[in-house]
Parts: structure tokens; C-alpha cells; sequence
């Protein structure tokens, strides 16, 4: 017998509606669910192969404790014991700060919110934070600077296709997000103009009426650039600028210091294709900025996005139909992971954890003291770099759930010493990531088809992922882990295992903050394919398209970033002389924990490599698919070179999905920026020889680049 249940896919923000067959409860295939209207059934490879993670075969599925060095297999009552005492022990020792916890993006709204309050009411600690903080952090902090709210896109996909010019800056949906393609392609179809800004020539690049190829981290440049030229060329919205902006004098000076030469210089776009882009946009009647990872993930990622948000603002080019600017979020609930409370400074509905009203609020419906509440944490960063500090202020203890630092965290070979060197790691996670390894105590909890729970996708739009199969013998939902934790701590009260009624805590929670869901029920979610945010009461619709009126400001204005350029933090110098970006591809997901257990999305993507250009090969003396190795001032990465004309020959590029001596993240620097605390992923500078070995490379390195298979 087959029964079929309309899904989600457990990846990226797109969610693509899909259908899961579970055929004599023995087998589950993924099958198309056409009428989902964001990919209309269109699927790409990681999702048409996500059912392969479902059977226990590469999941753990007993809970795991450390003994003698060893992790050895425990029952659940062992493994929550022994975590709850040693979280227990730190904090009646050092205080609760002691405890932290490291949230993810992939996790449901439910899981989310519930990390946040066990974090503040369980343990008391204001050291919780999540892995957004490298994904979106900087875009967010721009929108609610520009703004005043932070929803990754303004308007829904559907609106792509109808603007006349949009201008997508590093962002590879062909790789990252392929059924979101179409979209694009519809935009050209019906006469837009697309512009892909990228130092690579990506799949996506390909795609653009114009590529400009500028030098990792000189997009705040670019911007400026094409600012100074919307205002001497007359192409400035100067009612639109009057009637619903503030801050245009500021911006207006900084961007005049920009002139296309000098902007040239900085960036290597020749000022004529600058001027190309500014005309194309600036006459165009509508129009859509869009960033990925490429801008944001810079030590002046805020400060890149708000000048991208200028050009949408002088050109009258948001708060408007069809046009706007948005970020492309990146993991499944990327969105939703950072409205409800797992982000180090907020609570529910996208409130500040500083706020008296706030405070008040949410401790109402939690049933506390306001004043019992923690203020705001460290961010995931600088929560990783005080991981086993002796003294005051060190964390001691930390509970990890739905993130894999040891391969995803800048500077992971430091990274993964301060693991080392806690007290206590507690990992939550559906197999046996790299991080896991480190661990004392790991708790195998269910995944996506196994369990219920809400998405909020790129869009806004909240999404409801239903079970639909049955979880492998002995593991066990993170809500019911948190349940169970938080008892042995003391608190018998306020957590839930059932979703649905967390979602309705939730509900209650986020009612009357900026990310408002209380008008979202489960029952709404299945009849009307998700529901926007903000949905303050029952009979709201929702909302699709956000600032049509007014921008969510005090003053309904929205703000100008006054802001100029700097260099990245590390520019090449003589020792190291190349630019190393970082980033994706398309079979591999983030820290590859799930997809380098599947063998078609292994055998598409099966390793390493460090992309160069011809010219740069010919220099090194190395050949395709000969080992490279690229050295930064944190550490040695040793992988293959794949040589190839689509990128600049003055940057290498890494995708970072795996561990061992190809670790991308071993080299990446950890300079953060100001305002978002985002790492620079994106920039480093490199030294590359070619190598004869892979161990006498790795051996002649420094740190320690291999963890985990
Ligand atoms: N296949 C796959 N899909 C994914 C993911 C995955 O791991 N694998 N992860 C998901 C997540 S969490 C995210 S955040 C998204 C990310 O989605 P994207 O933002 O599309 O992904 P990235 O590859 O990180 O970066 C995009 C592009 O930025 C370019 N870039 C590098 N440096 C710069 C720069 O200084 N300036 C500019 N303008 N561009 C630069 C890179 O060459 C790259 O092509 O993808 C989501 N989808
Ligand atoms: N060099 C470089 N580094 C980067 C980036 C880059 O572009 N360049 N991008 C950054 C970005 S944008 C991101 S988003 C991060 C992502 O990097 P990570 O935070 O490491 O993300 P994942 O690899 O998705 O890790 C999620 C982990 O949680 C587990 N998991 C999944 N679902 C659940 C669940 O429901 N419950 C539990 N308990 N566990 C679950 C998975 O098995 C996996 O081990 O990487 C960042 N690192
Ligand atoms: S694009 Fe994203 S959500 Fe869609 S199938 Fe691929 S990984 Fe899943
Ligand atoms: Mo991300």
C-alpha cells in the first residue's frame, strides 16, 4: 500500500513543495507535488534524493555517550542525565552565563522558539546564538537599518518576473536555489534585463544580459560607484527621495567621492560598463536589487547591503510594485530561525531582548519574571572563540543543535581547539556530524518527514512540513529533548513535545511584534499554501508584499546608509598574494553533513577543489586536478586544482563542504563585522603552491586540518 503526504524539502529557504510516497511503510520516495506554487514541482538533485536519509542506515540512532575517550551507545535516561548535570554542575560553578547554546537555521519555527526559551528560562543564560549569524546576519541588520524591518525579500518570487531590471549581486541560484531559476529566466523572457555581479562567471552569470566580474569584497565600491552615477547622469527619484526617504544629503556626499575611475581602480570594472549598469537600472521603471552570500558575508557586509538599498531608494526603486530590495535567505527556516528567539540579542516576533515592553511581554506568556530574563548574548563568533576560557565570562558548556562548526565556522581549525577544550558538548543531530565526534553527550533526534512543524521560507511565507513517515527505533525530536532537559534542570513546566502547541505558544508570543504570526494556524497553513507574516489576527490575509505604503520605520521613511568604502581586513600583501573567496555547489549542502552521506549527490560532488584561472595554473606550474595548496595566516587547505577561464586570475575560490585537508574554513578569516557580527567568508588573502602529496602538503602545514571521515 502507498500513502502519499504533501512536504517540504529538508534544504534551503526555497522549501520546494514536494510529495512523499512511503510505499508498504518500507520504502519513502520523493514525488512531485505540482500545485505548490514556488517550484511547481521542479526539484533539484538534493531534494529528489532527500529520502535518502530517512532509513536508520547513515542516522544515529541511539543516543551516544563519552567514555574513556570514547563515545559509546547509552539509553536516553543515561544521555539526558548526564547532560542536565553537567550543564547543572557549570553553571553552579562558573553561573549560568557559563552554559551557552548554538542554534541553527534549519530548524522548524517550533524547535527555534523553544531553543530560545529553554536557553533563557532552563538554563538562564544569555549565551545562546545560531548559525543565521553566518548566513543573513549582515542583510538583516541592513533592512532593519533601511527599513526598519528585516524580512529577506520584500515581495514574493512571483513578482521577479515582472520588474524591468534587477541586479543580483553574489548570488549563484543556478548552484544554490535551481528551481528559483526560472524565475530569472521568466524576468528576460518578458523583456527585463538581468545583471549577475560575481567574480566568478558562474552558471548563473551565464545566464545575465551583463556580468561584471569585480574583485572579491570591493562591492561597497561598486555600489557607491553606481550611485555617483544615478546623481550626475539625473537619474535620481527626487520625489520619491522627498516623499519617503531620510539621509539622501549624506549618502549624496559619500557617493560623489566615488567617481567611476577611482571606482575602477578599486574594483577592476571598467567605468563604461559601470555606466552601462547605472543607465540600465537607473531609466528603468522598475526595478530589484537582490544580494546573496557574495556582499553580505564581508567584514563590512552591513554596510555593503545598506548601499545597495541607496541605489534602490535614489531610484525610487522600493516601497513600490515590482520593485525593491531583497536578500536571497539561505538555509531551510534561514528566515523563521531568526524571528523567534534563538538570535543572542532577541526574543519572539522578532522583538529585542533590551526592550522593557518587550521583556514584559514575552515573560507574560512564558509565565516568568521579566526581570528574570537574560539580556542580550555573545554572537555564534565570538560564543566559539570563548569556548573552554578559564576565568570569568568563558563559556564551559554548550549545547549545539542543527550546526556543524568544526566545517562551517571561520577559522574552524581554532574553532574546533575551543570545542575541544570545553567541559561539556552536548550535540543534538539527525547523524554523526564532525561535531558530534567532539562531543560528550549526543542526542539522535528526528528530522523533517519524521516530525511536524513551520518553515518561514525566503519569502516570508510560512510553510507547514508534515510527518510522514515514522522515525528510526530510539531517536527522539529535539522538542521532546528540550522537554526532557529542561525538567532535570527543575523546570517541569512550559515545554512541549507537540508542535502544533508550541506553534501556538508561538502564536501568542510573536502577537504584536514585527514578525507577527498570530493570525497563522496549521489549519490556515494546509488550505492556503503558507501564509506571509506579518498575519497579526485571524481573518488577516497575510501579507505578500511589504512597504507598498509606508516603510516599517518610526516615521515611515525609509533611511539612507550614510556609508563610504574600506578595504576587506585582509588584503593580499607579498607573503600572501591571492584573494580566496569561499562558497557552494550545487550537490553538496553547507557543512555536507547530510549530503556527503548520499552516494548520487557524492558522486556528482565528490570533493574538494580549488578553483583558478589559466593564467594563474600556468604561473603555480599545476596542472587540472593536480593538488594545490593554499595557505592563509590561519592555517594550510590541500585540495585539487580545477582550472577554469570563469574566474578572476587574481582570486582562487574553495566550496566549503568538507572536511579533512581540503577544509576551506581552515584558511577563512574571522574578522567580524561591526554591526551583524558576520564573519568574512568571502575575502582572505592565500598564498598557492602546487604540491606533490597530500600528506606531506598537510604535514608541512600548520594547525589541525583533519577532523572527522
Ligand atoms: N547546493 C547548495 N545550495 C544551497 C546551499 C548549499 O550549501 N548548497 N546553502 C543554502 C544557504 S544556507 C545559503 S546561505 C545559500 C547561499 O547562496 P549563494 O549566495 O548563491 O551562495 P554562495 O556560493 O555562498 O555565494 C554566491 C556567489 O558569491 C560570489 N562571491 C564571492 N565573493 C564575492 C564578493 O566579494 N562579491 C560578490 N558580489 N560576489 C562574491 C561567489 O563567487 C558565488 O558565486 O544557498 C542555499 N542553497
Ligand atoms: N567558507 C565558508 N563557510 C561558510 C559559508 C560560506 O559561504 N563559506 N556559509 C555559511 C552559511 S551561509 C551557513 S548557513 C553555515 C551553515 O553551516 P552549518 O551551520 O554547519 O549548517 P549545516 O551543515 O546545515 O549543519 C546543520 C547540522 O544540523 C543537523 N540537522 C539538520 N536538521 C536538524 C534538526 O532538525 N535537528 C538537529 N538537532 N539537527 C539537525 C545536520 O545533520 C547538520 O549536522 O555555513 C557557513 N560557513
Ligand atoms: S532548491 Fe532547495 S528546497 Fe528546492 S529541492 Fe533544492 S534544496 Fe530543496
Ligand atoms: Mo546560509
Amino acid at each position: 500500500m502507498t500513502t502519499t503526504t504533501d512536504t517540504h524539502c529538508p534544504y534551503c529557504s526555497l522549501q520546494c513543495g514536494m510529495r512523499l510516497a512511503a510505499v508498504d511503510g518500507a520504502r519513502t520516495l520523493v514525488v512531485e507535488r505540482p500545485a505548490f506554487p514556488v517550484n511547481q514541482g521542479a526539484l533539484c538533485g538534493k531534494g529528489q534524493s532527500a529520502a535518502a536519509l530517512l532509513g536508520p542506515a547513515s542516522r544515529l540512532s541511539t543516543p551516544l555517550v563519552r567514555e574513556h575517550g570514547e563515545l559509546r551507545a547509552a539509553s536516553w535516561d543515561e544521555a539526558l542525565d548526564r547532560a542536565a548535570r553537567g550543564f547543572a554542575a557549570i553553571r553552579a560553578a562558573h553561573g549560568a552565563d557559563a552554559v551557552g547554546v548554538l542554534g541553527g537555521g534549519g530548524l522548524t519555527n517550533e524547535k527555534a522558539y523553544q531553543l530560545g526559551k529553554f536557553a533563557r528560562v532552563a538554563l538562564g543564560t544569555a549565551n545562546i546564538d545560531y548559525n543565521g549569524r553566518f548566513c543573513m546576519s549582515s542583510a538583516a541588520a541592513a533592512n532593519r537599518l533601511a527599513f526598519g524591518l528585516d524580512r529577506g525579500l520584500p515581495f514574493p518570487l512571483e513578482d521577479i518576473p515582472r520588474t524591468d531590471c534587477l541586479i543580483l549581486v553574489g548570488g549563484n541560484p543556478a548552484e544554490t536555489m535551481p528551481p528559483a531559476l526560472r524565475y530569472f529566466r521568466e524576468l528576460r523572457e518578458n523583456g527585463g534585463t538581468l545583471i549577475v555581479i560575481d567574480p566568478r562567471r558562474t552558471r548563473t552569470a551565464e545566464q545575465a544580459d551583463i556580468h561584471l566580474q569585480p574583485l572579491p569584497g570591493s562591492d561597497l565600491a561598486l555600489a557607491l560607484g553606481l550611485l555617483h552615477l544615478l546623481i550626475a547622469d539625473g537619474m535620481v527619484d527626487t520625489a520619491f527621495v522627498e516623499a519617503r526617504t531620510t539621509g539622501f544629503g549624506q549618502a549624496r556626499a559619500a557617493a560623489m567621492a566615488h567617481w567611476p575611475e577611482r571606482v575602477e581602480r578599486i574594483t577592476g570594472v571598467a567605468a563604461a560598463r559601470l555606466r552601462e549598469v547605472a543607465h540600465r537600472f537607473g531609466r528603468a521603471r522598475t526595478g530589484m536589487v537582490l544580494t546573496g552570500r557574495g556582499p553580505e558575508q564581508q567584514s563590512k557586509g552591513t554596510d555593503t547591503v545598506g548601499a545597495w538599498a541607496n541605489l534602490c531608494l535614489a531610484s525610487g526603486k522600493a516601497g513600490r510594485l515590482y520593485s525593491g530590495y531583497g536578500c536571497l535567505t539561505g538555509q531551510g527556516n534561514g528566515q523563521g530561525g531568526r524571528e523567534h528567539g534563538q538570535k543572542a540579542d532577541q526574543l519572539p516576533g522578532y522583538r529585542s531582548i533590551e526592550d522593557p515592553a518587550a521583556r514584559r511581554h514575552v515573560a507574560h506568556v512564558w509565565g516568568v519574571d521579566p526581570d528574570t530574563l537574560p539580556r542580550s548574548g555573545r554572537s555564534a563568533y565570538e560564543l566559539l572563540d570563548s569556548l573552554g576560557e578559564p576565568g570569568p565570562g568563558g563559556v564551559r558548556g554548550l549545547l549545539l543543535m542543527g550546526s556543524n562548526p568544526v566545517v562551517s565556522a571561520p577559522n574552524a581549525g581554532h574553532v574546533t581547539h575551543r570545542l575541544r577544550s570545553l567541559d561539556l558538548l552536548v550535540v543534538s543531530d539527525l547523524v554523526l556530524s564532525e561535531t558530534a565526534r567532539l562531543a560528550d553527550v549526543v542526542l539522535p533526534s528526528t528530522q523533517w518527514a519524521e516530525e511536524t512543524g513551520t518553515m518561514t521560507n525566503l519569502e516570508g511565507r510560512v510553510i507547514l512540513r508534515q510527518r510522514a513517515v515514522d522515525a528510526p527505533e530510539g531517536v527522539r525530536g529535539d522538542l521532546w529533548l528540550m522537554r526532557e532537559l529542561a525538567e532535570r534542570l527543575g523546570v517541569k513546566r512550559g515545554f512541549h513535545d507537540d508542535p502544533e502547541t508550541v506553534f501556538e505558544e508561538l502564536r501568542r508570543a510573536s502577537a504584536g511584534g514585527q514578525a507577527d504570526y498570530a493570525g497563522i494556524s496549521y489549519e490556515r497553513i494546509r488550505a492556503e499554501d503558507g501564509v506571509f507574516w506579518p498575519c497579526p489576527a485571524d481573518g488577516h490575509p497575510g501579507t505578500p508584499r511589504l512597504f507598498l505604503d509606508a516603510f516599517a520605520t518610526t516615521d515611515g521613511r525609509a533611511r539612507f546608509a550614510p556609508v563610504t568604502h574600506r578595504p576587506a581586513a585582509e588584503e593580499p600583501d607579498d607573503a600572501y598574494p591571492l584573494h580566496l573567496t569561499t562558497g557552494r555547489v550545487l550537490s553538496q549542502y553547507q557543512s555536507g553533513a547530510q549530503t556527503r552521506r548520499v552516494d548520487a549527490l557524492n558522486s556528482a560532488a565528490p570533493g574538494p577543489f580549488v578553483e583558478l584561472h589559466p593564467m594563474l595554473a600556468r604561473r603555480l606550474g599545476v596542472a587540472e586536478g593536480e593538488l594545490l595548496a593554499v595557505t592563509s595566516r590561519r592555517g594550510r587547505a590541500v585540495a585539487p586544482a580545477r582550472i577554469t577561464e570563469a574566474i578572476r586570475p587574481d582570486t582562487v575560490f574553495m566550496p566549503f563542504h568538507w572536511p579533512g585537508p581540503g577544509r576551506a574554513n581552515t584558511l577563512t578569516n574571522p574578522a567580524l563585522d561591526p554591526t551583524s557580527k558576520m564573519p568574512e567568508f568571502k575575502i582572505c588573502a592565500v598564498r598557492v603552491e602546487a604540491v606533490r602529496t597530500l600528506s606531506g602538503a598537510v604535514e608541512a602545514g600548520q594547525g589541525d586540518p583533519y577532523e572527522g571521515p
